[in-house]
């Protein structure tokens, strides 16, 4: 018979602001060990100490699990931010949208911090999608396979790329990617000790980009580009939210 799996989720808060949040999808014997685990990362946020941190566990049944691909992970390194910023916009360009549609994107994130979730916008009017924009699409029920865990480590460990940022990110990038609709997305950190970000798509997949935002700015999230003609939002969300992925190979990982 297959093991049951839980999902379990934490989130903290400081002075009702989103501090930290992180989601893994597990068997029953990794509760303890990620319970000790997500508690610390909670309370040794950059960003303070929470006023609550909530930890939810989920069983989440033997139900069917979606197996997907990684997107590959190539970085690109940059001087400064201002030619970051020009590399995702080429990179956005390469996935399929246009100069002036890259650069709308780019722009909302500029401004965008804090917020829990994505913003989703459509590429045809450049007008988000979210039903709660305070909020934003948050994508649940993704996380690498625990039989993949150690290998993936080590090869990311390699290439210094072992930490939460990049583990978590290309889990959700890929399973982003693999939304209905969803043609790209463009990320960099809410955290302003950590300054990389990336644009992701089927055509250019994890492209890192080492600096995309200065040092010590809080600003940051993700934008997912959603192509209105090909399929309903609410499909699109339905996913997003709902599905639960996990993700059964290595990502190939470039220089
Ligand atoms: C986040 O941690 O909030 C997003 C991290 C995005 C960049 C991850 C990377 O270095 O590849
Ligand atoms: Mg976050
Ligand atoms: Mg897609
Ligand atoms: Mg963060």
């Amino acid at each position: 018979m297959k093991e049951d799996m839980y999902s379990i989720k934490m989130r903290a808060v400081r002075k009702e602001k989103h501090i930290s949040g992180a989601e893994r999808i597990i068997s029953e014997k990794e509760i303890e060990v990620l319970v000790q685990q997500l508690t610390a990362r909670a309370l040794g946020h950059s960003k303070g100490k929470p006023d609550f941190i909530n930890i939810t566990i989920q069983n989440i049944g033997n139900q069917a699990i979606e197996y997907i691909a990684p997107l590959n992970i190539a970085t690109i390194t940059v001087d400064d931010y201002f030619k970051g910023r020009e590399c995702a916009i080429k990179a956005l360009q390469k996935s399929g949208l246009s100069c002036k549609t890259s650069q709308a994107i780019l722009n909302m994130l500029k401004t965008c911090n804090t917020m829990r979730g994505a913003i989703l916008l459509d590429i045809h009017s450049l007008e988000r999608l979210e039903p709660d924009e305070n909020r934003g699409v948050r994508v649940t029920n993704i996380d690498w396979s625990f039989k993949i865990k150690e290998d993936l480590e080590k090869a990311l460990e390699k290439k210094g790329l072992n930490n939460n940022h990049v583990k978590e990110a290309v889990a959700l990038a890929s399973k982003v990617s693999n939304a209905p609709g969803i043609v790209a997305e463009l990320c960099w950190s809410d955290d302003p000790d950590y300054t990389a970000g990336y644009v992701a798509s089927k055509d250019v997949g994890y492209m890192r980009i080492t600096k995309l935002k200065p040092l010590g700015d809080s600003t940051g999230g993700r934008v997912f580009c959603f192509d209105s003609s090909k399929t309903s939002i609410e499909e699109c969300i339905e996913y997003l939210q709902k599905k639960v992925t996990l993700i059964h190979k290595i990502p190939m990982i470039k220089d």
